[in-house]
Formats: C-alpha cells, sequence, structure tokens
C-alpha cells in the first residue's frame, strides 16, 4: 500500500506518515516519515494538527483503524478523515461526524477500466481510419429525414476521417423537414444532401451512423445491403453486410458513441462538434429523460464543458421573423385559457413559428396545454404542449386528427397536420373563428378522454 502511495506521488499539500506494527520491521517506505510511538494519541498529538487539516487513513486493519480514529478524536474531534481501505466497512469504524469511506484499489480499478474503455474505442477508430482511409469518396449516409443525432454523428464521422464535404459528404435519402432540424444545419452550416440509391454508386466507401440498413424497407436497396461501416444504437439488424459494426442499444444517442471515439483518438473538439453532439444527445434522449445511459450522461457532461451555448440557443431558439411577430401579435390580442387550455391562432406563418409560439403560449396563467396553429401551404399546422404532469400529448393529437390527418408526438410536446381541404369537408369554412372552435373543442374533447 504505503510502495504504491509512492508511485501514485505525494501532492505539495500532503504529508505522510508510517506506523509499524509490533511485528513489522521499523523500515519506512521511502518518501515516508515514521511516527515515533505507534498508535496512541501522543503520537498522532506529535503530528501538530492544525485547523482545516484533514487526515487520510490508509490501512486494511480493523483494530488499527478503530485506534487511529480515537487517538485523532482525542487531539483534533473535528478534522475530517478519510479511509482508503477494500476490506474494512462502515461497521469496523468507529463514531465519527465527519469520517469517510472508500476504496484505494476501487478508485484505481475504476481509473483503469475507464482507460481500457477509451482503449477499445480507440482500436474501432483506427479500424475505420483503416478501412476508409484510402478511400476517395465516402458516403455518410443517414436515415431519410435525418434527426439531430443523425447529422451530428455524420459530421463527427467526417472530423475522425480528417475529410471534407466533398471526399465525404451527407447523404440521405429524404431531405430533412423538421424545421428544428433544418435550424440546427443552418446554424451549423452543415450540408445533408438528398440522392437515390442508384446516385451511391459514385461513391468507393459507404458508412451509416444512427441507421441501419434494414430502414429503407424489408428488401432495402441493393447498394446499401454490403457496407463498409454501420454505427448505430437501434436493436441490432440481420439481412446486411458490414465489414465493420459498432452497435449499441444501450445507449441513448449514436452521438455518444461518436464522443467517445472523439475522446478516445484525441481528437480536438472545436465548439460547433460539441453543441452538434450535445443537442443530438439532448433530442434523442429527451433531455436526458427517458431511455438514457450512463454513457449518454458521461458524453453530455464532457460535450457540455466544450459546447457554445450561444449556438446552442440558435438552435433550440431560432429567430423569429418578424411577420411571425406580428402574427402572434394579432392572436395575443384575443388570447384567453378556457379549461386550461390556451389555444392561438396565427394565420398564415412560417412553419418554424409555430412551435415557438406554442412553448411561449404555455407561460399563460393557469394554461395546462398550449396549441398553436397556423396555416401552411394547404394545411392547418399545430404544434402542442403541455405542463409535465398531464399525460401524453400525442395520444391527445393522434385523436384530434384522427381521420383528418396526421399527427403524433410525446407527453409533452406533439405536432399535427390537417389538410385544409379535409378540414374545409368536416368544418365548411378554414376562417380564424371556425378553427378556433373547432380546434378548442375537439381538444377539450380528447384531454377529458386522455385524463378519463
Ligand atoms: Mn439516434
Amino acid at each position: 500500500m504505503a510502495r504504491l502511495w509512492g508511485r501514485i506521488g505525494q501532492s505539495d499539500r500532503e504529508e505522510l506518515f508510517w506506523i509499524p506494527r509490533d511485528k513489522e520491521s521499523r523500515s519506512r517506505p521511502p518518501g515516508f516519515r515514521a511516527l515515533p510511538g505507534g498508535l496512541c494519541s501522543d503520537a498522532i498529538g506529535k503530528l501538530d494538527s492544525k485547523e482545516g487539516d484533514e487526515f487520510a487513513l490508509v490501512t486494511e486493519d480493523g483494530p488499527f483503524v478503530r485506534s487511529a480514529i480515537n487517538a485523532l478524536i482525542h487531539v483534533a474531534p473535528a478534522a475530517p478523515a478519510l479511509v482508503l481501505s477494500d476490506r474494512l466497512t462502515h461497521d469496523d469504524l468507529p463514531d465519527h461526524p465527519c469520517v469517510r469511506l472508500t476504496g484505494l484499489r476501487s478508485l484505481i480499478r475504476d481509473d483503469v477500466d475507464g482507460e481500457f474503455s477509451h482503449l477499445a474505442n480507440l482500436h474501432r477508430v483506427v479500424e475505420i481510419r483503416r478501412i476508409l482511409g484510402e478511400r476517395e469518396r465516402i458516403g455518410i449516409l443517414l436515415q431519410p429525414d435525418p434527426d439531430p443525432d443523425g447529422i451530428a454523428c455524420g459530421y463527427a464521422l467526417r472530423v475522425i476521417l480528417g475529410r471534407k464535404r466533398s471526399t465525404a459528404p451527407l447523404i440521405s435519402f429524404g431531405e430533412i423537414t423538421r424545421p428544428e432540424n433544418r435550424a440546427m444545419v443552418e446554424a451549423l452550416g452543415i450540408e445533408v444532401r438528398t440522392l437515390t440509391p442508384e446516385e451511391l454508386d459514385e461513391f468507393d466507401g459507404l458508412a451509416l451512423v444512427d441507421v441501419q440498413p434494414t430502414v429503407f424497407g424489408e428488401n432495402p436497396p441493393e447498394q446499401v445491403r454490403s457496407i463498409d461501416l454501420v454505427i448505430d444504437h437501434h436493436p441490432e439488424r440481420t439481412g446486411y453486410d458490414a465489414t465493420l459494426r459498432d452497435i449499441r442499444p444501450s445507449y441513448g444517442a449514436t452521438a455518444a458513441i461518436l464522443t467517445e471515439y472523439l475522446r478516445a483518438a484525441n481528437v480536438e473538439m472545436g465548439p460547433k462538434l460539441a453543441t452538434a453532439l450535445l443537442y443530438g444527445i439532448k433530442t434523442d434522449t429527451q433531455l436526458l429523460g427517458r431511455e438514457t445511459s450512463r454513457y449518454d450522461m458521461k458524453a453530455f457532461s464532457h460535450l457540455h464543458s466544450c459546447h457554445s451555448p450561444a449556438l446552442l440557443r440558435r438552435i433550440e431558439r431560432p429567430a423569429l421573423p418578424t411577420d411571425g411577430l406580428r402574427a402572434l401579435g394579432r392572436a395575443l390580442a384575443q388570447t384567453k385559457v378556457i379549461d386550461g387550455i390556451h389555444l392561438l391562432i396565427l394565420g398564415r406563418v412560417r412553419e418554424e413559428v409555430i412551435p415557438q409560439v406554442a412553448d411561449l403560449a404555455l407561460q399563460a396563467e393557469g394554461a395546462e396545454w398550449a396549441i398553436a396553429a397556423g396555416l401552411v401551404n394547404e394545411n392547418l399546422v399545430f404544434s402542442v404542449r403541455n405542463v409535465g404532469y398531464v399525460r401524453a400529448a400525442g395520444e391527445v393529437v393522434r385523436a384530434v386528427v384522427e381521420g383528418l390527418g396526421v399527427g403524433g408526438g410525446h407527453r409533452s410536446m406533439a405536432k399535427g397536420i390537417i389538410p385544409l381541404k379535409a378540414f374545409r369537408q368536416v368544418y365548411g369554412s378554414t376562417s380564424r373563428d371556425q378553427i378556433r372552435a373547432a380546434l378548442l373543442e375537439s381538444f377539450q374533447h380528447a384531454i377529458n378522454r386522455e385524463l378519463s
């Protein structure tokens, strides 16, 4: 133990004492001073403890630790004491208001295990670079309508490969549709190219991140059935070949895997990349809520230390356009909270304004539910929010749009789309008053059913 301590090294603020027991030789290990007199308060008293001193006892010997702490209580009753032992338990310790027990070997073991896990990730990175390093053009394929986790992971993989967008573009079979996700790629300056399966022939390397080929249908296009690399956190699928696959279903986000890669390979994490990965984890785990593993937490805390709060704010709170603010002003002029429902009808607006207004509307006094609705192209689009303690926004929206349009979401946020044509067929007109009346009634109905 003393030899181990000698190797860990002594900090400037530490003094090391060696207390030999009767049967041991009196020779003290290098770096230690012998404490003459053994374990009595006299000897401990000679330590000349001052206010602010802390004591650490490194031992596996129960009788020793008891007499040491008792001696300590005698000379310095309030001094905090740390006991480092892998065998002793709290029952072995005398009563002392400020004693803490921890394992010395287990502390070191945890760090060593952490290093082995970094090593395994480094090995993956080396393999990935070996497989893809020589390729001329690598396609980094994301799921159709890529989400923040996929986008961030594609970007991270490109950084790991040391490539530019020209030799390793992010690609997808379907464009980004969600306004929040478009705000993300705009804020980060990332480009995702939409292409057809046939166009994959222009690449001599193909990597899939946050997705496996079976997402592209029961019979995935031939071009994705044999790929170079797949990194994902969805349950492992069969029916395709990959030279290297790293699939970790216990992770809440693939971005946590890529964060581990970057750390293990000592790749410099710029604020842009860190923000992208942080946002990927945040959205995939619904702000570290359900399905969050300790790996996601660890990656998140590392990313948090190097992300850009300003950039994150720009992604999460995209700028409200002036005409959106005017529409909000008109809607607020008639605002009312009825049965806990705060409904704002915006008229014709840009789609990205709607969820932001829904967020804002939830702050109204007495509002348990906030709904912002607007006309976008040929559709009535609405965003729904609720305060955490009431139930399933997604279920309510599905009930509201039933037979009329599409919708869904989760517990506290949801979105619905009803084609104006379908709305008109059922309700006669698409005037602001008609939309308000129809939505209020069907939300009241759906919420009551959900709560009953
Ligand atoms: Mn994901």
